[in-house]
């Protein structure tokens, strides 16, 4: 077993297409060949306001979600991150290792940020938190969309500073990113990633959308000006975020739709669109509503946080050593 495997998604809201074909679906195949760590990270859903009866819900919809794609207790250790208390203990320790000006470039700090009054400083720093959660497993390879890229590589100097200031102890993790499909756009505005906590519920598709509003989002989608249907990122944002869908939703390759759909309007090319997905997450949507009944996420996320806690307390003992702090409890 040679890699270790490490991710999370936060139960900030419904999870959509884009964390789906992003990340989800490579925690997935990731699996197999590694030990892997994947979290229900609620302590950083936490950097903007949630409702507490809410937040609940929302971490055993994820939980069960995970199980409902694939997530197989017997290979991954799902666990939720507050349950684990040396992610908020390293978390700090970290807070003191990067740069205030390292947190200030973080361009998903800069986005949030934008128009509000005020923000909390849990969401200045979570960076500092995500690279907790990263360096406590030992983590070789980090599955992620494009837009955790930023804090992966601060990670990645966050370890390196530690490891040079106190003595060899964080493995320097890698991201792992999908070459179609680590940034899935808005589909009212391909210039936005596709997001769950965006005000707008048309922005996006959620993994567990009912069928009737799957085709109705896809059929309001945004299209770019001219009728013709190629891929191009650049000139026809639009159509190239719902071709990247398709080929990943129906296991098609790109070039192979562009031929399908040649000389046929945007119309043909959404409606089949919404049937492929509708086809990919209805067994998905069925898993989990059998899941979520039946209470099984519980019993995982239980033994999930004893397994995981072991782990990230023999990281801890060496992190506190090395830092020279406290350890008395154990002396
Ligand atoms: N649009 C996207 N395309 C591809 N990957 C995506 N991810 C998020 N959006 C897209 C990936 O999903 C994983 C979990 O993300 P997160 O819950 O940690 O938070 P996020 O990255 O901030 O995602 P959201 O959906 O935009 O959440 P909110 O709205 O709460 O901030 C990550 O691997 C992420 O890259």
């Amino acid at each position: 077993m040679s890699h270790r495997v490490f991710s999370g998604i936060q139960p900030s809201g419904q999870i959509t297409l884009g964390n789906y074909l992003g990340a989800l679906r490579q925690f997935v195949a990731m699996q197999h060949d590694a030990k892997a760590f994947y979290c229900v990270v609620d302590l950083h859903a936490i950097t903007v306001a949630q409702d507490p009866a809410l937040l609940r819900e929302r971490i055993m919809d994820l939980a069960a979600l995970y199980l409902a794609v694939g997530l197989d207790p017997r290979e991954s250790t799902l666990f939720v991150q507050s349950d684990v208390s040396a992610h908020s203990e390293l978390g700090w320790i970290l807070q003191c290792v990067v740069h205030m000006g390292e947190l200030s470039r973080m361009t998903q700090f800069k986005e949030k940020a934008e128009g509000k009054d005020t923000v909390t400083a849990g969401l200045f720093t979570y960076p500092a938190l995500m690279a907790a959660d990263i360096l406590l497993y030992r983590t070789s390879r980090v599955p992620v969309g494009e837009d955790q890229k930023q804090h992966l590589e601060l990670t990645r100097d966050i370890a390196m500073r530690f490891n040079s200031r106190f003595g060899e102890t964080f493995v320097v993790p890698e991201v792992m990113m999908l070459k179609e499909g680590a940034r899935i756009m808005s589909l009212d505005d391909p210039a936005r990633k596709m997001s769950k906590s965006n005000p707008n519920p048309q922005s996006r598709i959620e993994i567990l959308d009912s069928p009737d509003d799957i085709r109705k989002k896809v059929g309001r989608a945004v299209t770019d000006s001219d009728r013709e249907i190629r891929y191009d990122p650049q000139g026809k944002p639009a159509v190239s975020n719902l071709l990247v869908i398709y080929s990943l939703t129906a296991d098609m390759t790109i070039d192979g739709l562009v031929a399908q759909y040649e000389g046929k309007g945007y119309g043909a090319l959404k409606k089949d669109l919404a049937e492929a997905i509708v086809a990919h997450l209805t067994p998905i949507q069925e898993k989990y509503r059998e899941i979520r009944q039946s209470g099984r996420a519980e019993d995982v996320l239980r033994q999930g946080a004893i397994t995981a806690a072991q782990v990230a307390e023999e990281t801890m003992d060496l992190v506190r050593e090395r830092v020279g702090l406290g350890g008395f409890r154990r002396r």
